[in-house]
C-alpha cells in the first residue's frame, strides 16, 4: 500500500488531492512542521530533503510534486488524470506543473523560507515585501495562459487542477485577493465542491 507524508497546508496537498480523487488506498503519515518532524532521523531516513510531499511506494520513495502527481496518474489511468495518450497534450500539462513547482511555489516560499537565500535579516524583509506582487504576476499569467476551463486542461479534471487549487490556497496569506483573477477564482469554486477536495481540505486544517 501506498504511504503519504504531508504536512498541513504545505504543496503536500496537491498530490493527497489526486490520492483522494483516484480513491485508491494509502496510509496518510502527517507530519508536524511546528516541531520540525520534518528534520527528524526518521523523516530523514524517508526524504533526505526534509521536504514533504514523500510517497512510498513498494519500489521505493518519489518525491516533488511533479513527479508524484504524474505517477499516480500513470499508475491509476482509470482515473483520467493526466492525458497520457497525447505526447503533446501531456507536455502541456507538466509545462503547467513545472510552473507552478519552480516559479508559483518558490515566488510563495519567499515570505517565510527567506532564510535559504539570504542570511541578512533586511534582505529576507525586502524578499517576503515581494511575495504579493509575485503572486499577482504569476496569477495573471496563469488567468491569462494557462486556465482553459472549466478544468486548467479543459473538458477533464487533471492533476494540473488540484496543484492549481493549491497555490491558490496561500494567495490569502500572501496578501492576493483572489478575486482579482475571475477564473482562477472561479475554478477554486468549482474545486472546493468536489468530495475528494473536501475530505483533503479536512484532513489539512
Ligand atoms: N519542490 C518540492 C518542494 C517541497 C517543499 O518545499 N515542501 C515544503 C512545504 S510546501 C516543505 O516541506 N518545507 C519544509 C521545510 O522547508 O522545512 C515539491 O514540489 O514537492
Amino acid at each position: 500500500m501506498l504511504k503519504f507524508f504531508y504536512a498541513a497546508k504545505t504543496c503536500a496537498l496537491a498530490s493527497h488531492i489526486v490520492l483522494e480523487q483516484i480513491g485508491c488506498p494509502y496510509e496518510g503519515v502527517k507530519l508536524d512542521f511546528a516541531s520540525q518532524q520534518q528534520r527528524t532521523a526518521e523523516y530523514l531516513a524517508v526524504n533526505p530533503k526534509g521536504r514533504v510531499p514523500a510517497l512510498v511506494t513498494d519500489r521505493g520513495v518519489i518525491t516533488e510534486t511533479p513527479a508524484i502527481l504524474l505517477y499516480l496518474a500513470q499508475t491509476f489511468p482509470q482515473a483520467g488524470l493526466a492525458p497520457l495518450d497525447d505526447p503533446f497534450e501531456l507536455a502541456q500539462a507538466q509545462a503547467v506543473n513545472s510552473y507552478m513547482a519552480s516559479t508559483v511555489h518558490v515566488a510563495h516560499a519567499h515570505k517565510r523560507r527567506g532564510a535559504r537565500w539570504a542570511d541578512d535579516l533586511a534582505a529576507q524583509e525586502s524578499m517576503q515585501r515581494k511575495v504579493g506582487a509575485n503572486m499577482i504576476e504569476c496569477f495573471e499569467l496563469i488567468e491569462r495562459e494557462m486556465l482553459r476551463g472549466p478544468w486548467v486542461l479543459g473538458e477533464a479534471l487533471s492533476i494540473c487542477d488540484a496543484y492549481l487549487f493549491t497555490m491558490t490556497t496561500w494567495l490569502p496569506g500572501d496578501g492576493v485577493d483572489i478575486e482579482r483573477f475571475t477564473r482562477v477564482a472561479d475554478h477554486h469554486r468549482r474545486m472546493l465542491a468536489l468530495p475528494a477536495v473536501q475530505r483533503t481540505m479536512a484532513l489539512h486544517a
